[in-house]
């Protein structure tokens, strides 16, 4: 399996989290990556490339392109509002207010296309965010051309973006991209996405659509981030109906529920007939993670491998979550092992 990683995840690297009320150090912080890349050497997963530069094509086609400049461009206009610190969303569009009037000044344009004030931005956001997307890529390019898997070890995450609003860590929704480009492609894509969160993002992103299946396994939206997405209820609408599952679970969540949730989540997906699978993966649900609330231990992300390798489809990985930084990198890569032993 080919391991796609840029060292530009680098450039983002904020001082800043607002958590509990202070700025604290961001949980996602590089070092999270130099564990991962750690194991996968320790373990012989050696291929690592990196992807090049991100192709915009189908980036701007599934993402809103204001948006895109937006995240381009906003360091510049930050600094050059005079704002001394890191961005940050003081202000969002909120209950009868315009949603639909982009302002002219930047504080203002940060409120409007954030949608969580913790993820700060800085000088090399963008840049870094380009790189996880340019993984992501990557790695559907290898499963298009026969793999049967491919590991894009994304960094800043992605799961959380939606096509106009950056939060929960996330600009750009990497794995969205890719399985848009699988879809585009002709085939029948999941998304299952095991991080710990809701993935909001990707959800809001195809929940109009017939052609791509979302499927979420995450801590209940009443008792943790993104709170305002991720109920069972929310099964798709249109085109898309029946083709979002949300699988919600309570604090303290262990393996045993958590795989029978998976087990669910599979059989659905190829009930639905998925021909390409889209991995987001996170490993927030492990005991230890400091901001999560499963209990999944390291030798469970081996089991979940395995099950997932069940399926039987061409899979393309993509790093999102994890926080408890030293578990990082063997929870990731046993999912990987389990994936690749089945
Ligand atoms: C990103 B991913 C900590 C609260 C953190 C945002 C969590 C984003 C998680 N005080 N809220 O899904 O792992
Ligand atoms: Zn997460």
């Amino acid at each position: 399996m080919k391991i796609w990683f840029s060292e530009d995840h680098r450039l983002h690297f904020p001082q800043a989290e607002l958590s509990g009320g202070q700025f604290v150090t961001p949980y996602e912080r590089p070092s999270r990556i130099e564990y991962v890349l750690g194991r996968l050497k320790e373990r012989g997963l050696k291929d690592i490339r990196d992807p090049g530069p991100m192709d915009t094509g189908p980036v701007g086609r599934l993402l809103d392109a204001g948006f895109l400049r937006f995240l381009e461009g906003a360091w510049a206009e930050w600094k050059a509002s005079g704002a001394a610190g890191e961005i940050i969303a003081a202000g969002m569009p909120a209950r009868r207010m315009h949603m639909d009037r982009i302002p002219r000044n930047i504080d203002g344009k940060v409120g409007y296309y954030c949608h969580a004030s913790e993820t700060a931005m800085t000088a090399g956001t963008w840049a870094a965010a380009c790189s996880a997307m340019a993984s992501a890529q990557a790695a559907v390019r290898d499963v298009q051309a026969g793999a049967g898997a491919a590991f894009a070890l994304c960094r800043p995450p992605g799961h959380h973006a939606t096509a106009d609003q950056y939060g929960g860590y996330c600009f750009l929704n990497n794995a969205a991209v890719a399985a848009d480009m699988l879809a585009v492609a002709g085939a029948r894509v999941a998304v299952l996405d095991i991080d710990f969160h809701h993935g909001n993002g990707t959800q809001d992103i195809f929940y109009d659509r017939g052609d791509v299946f979302f499927a979420s396994l995450h801590g209940a939206p009443e008792d943790v981030y993104p709170y305002y997405l991720g109920f069972a209820d929310e099964t798709g609408r249109g085109a898309g109906e029946g083709a979002n599952l949300n699988l919600p679970m309570p604090p303290g969540t262990g393996y045993d529920r958590w795989s029978q949730a998976l087990d669910l989540a599979l059989a659905r997906l190829r009930d639905w007939g998925a021909e390409a699978l889209v991995v987001s993966l996170g490993v927030d649900a492990y005991k230890d993670d400091p901001i999560s609330f499963f209990r999944l231990d390291s030798p469970d992300f081996l089991d979940a491998g395995r099950r997932i390798a069940g399926l039987g489809l061409p899979t393309v990985f993509c790093m999102e979550g994890g926080y408890a930084i030293e578990q990082v990198g063997v929870n990731t890569v046993n999912v990987l092992e389990g994936y690749l032993g089945a």
